[in-house]
């Protein structure tokens, strides 16, 4: 069970999503410390064996409006429910990966508001640019056998989000897109 805080519906109170077994629950903060009902959301999709790692939280549609990224126990794919907008999700996008990820962050590398996925996976760590969700290009891989946790902070000062994790740090190189 963990408990995350992301403004989902952009009213910029700050909403919980809480995940248990195979269902995550939205509560959408109403003001004055009461919250809406939960509405959760469960986990399916081929592979699943039961639960699921870990989510994450971040804008893939560049919206923003957080989108929520889940990890299925014992599947190579990660599991995207998009915002609607308005704090409720459209279930289920399905992505394949591969390597058996556990642990995953979204960041905008390239600052063009659309949130990548730095995954890290049994077998490796990689990046899944954002084409567009639900499209992503394929994977871009690093370092073998590294592990969660993972922080995106600027490590070098050169205002793009580098990626620190346990054992090291994966600066950004990742080109600007021309605006
Ligand atoms: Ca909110
Ligand atoms: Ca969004
Ligand atoms: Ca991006």
């Amino acid at each position: 069970m963990s408990v995350k805080l992301a403004d989902l519906d952009g009213d910029h109170k700050p909403d919980l999503v809480s995940a248990s077994l195979d269902t995550f629950t939205v509560f959408l903060n109403l003001g004055h410390g009461t919250f809406a009902p939960g509405v959760g959301y469960a986990i399916s999709g081929n592979g699943v064996i039961g639960g699921f790692f870990d989510f994450a939280i971040g804008d893939l549609t560049a919206d923003g409006k957080p989108e929520i990224v889940v990890l299925p126990n014992g599947a190579d794919a990660l599991s995207l429910f998009l915002n609607q907008g308005d704090g409720s999700f459209v279930q289920d996008v399905y992505l394949p990966t591969s390597g058996g990820p556990f642990g995953a962050l979204v960041v905008d590398l390239n600052e063009d508001g659309r949130g990548e996925l730095f995954v890290t996976s049994l077998s490796s760590m990689f990046v899944l640019l954002n084409e567009g969700a639900p499209f992503f290009a394929a994977p871009i891989r690093y370092a073998d056998g590294y592990d969660a946790p993972l922080f995106a902070a600027d490590f070098n000062g050169d205002g793009k989000p580098d990626i620190v994790f346990w054992g090291g740090v994966l600066v950004n190189t990742t080109p600007w897109p021309s605006r």
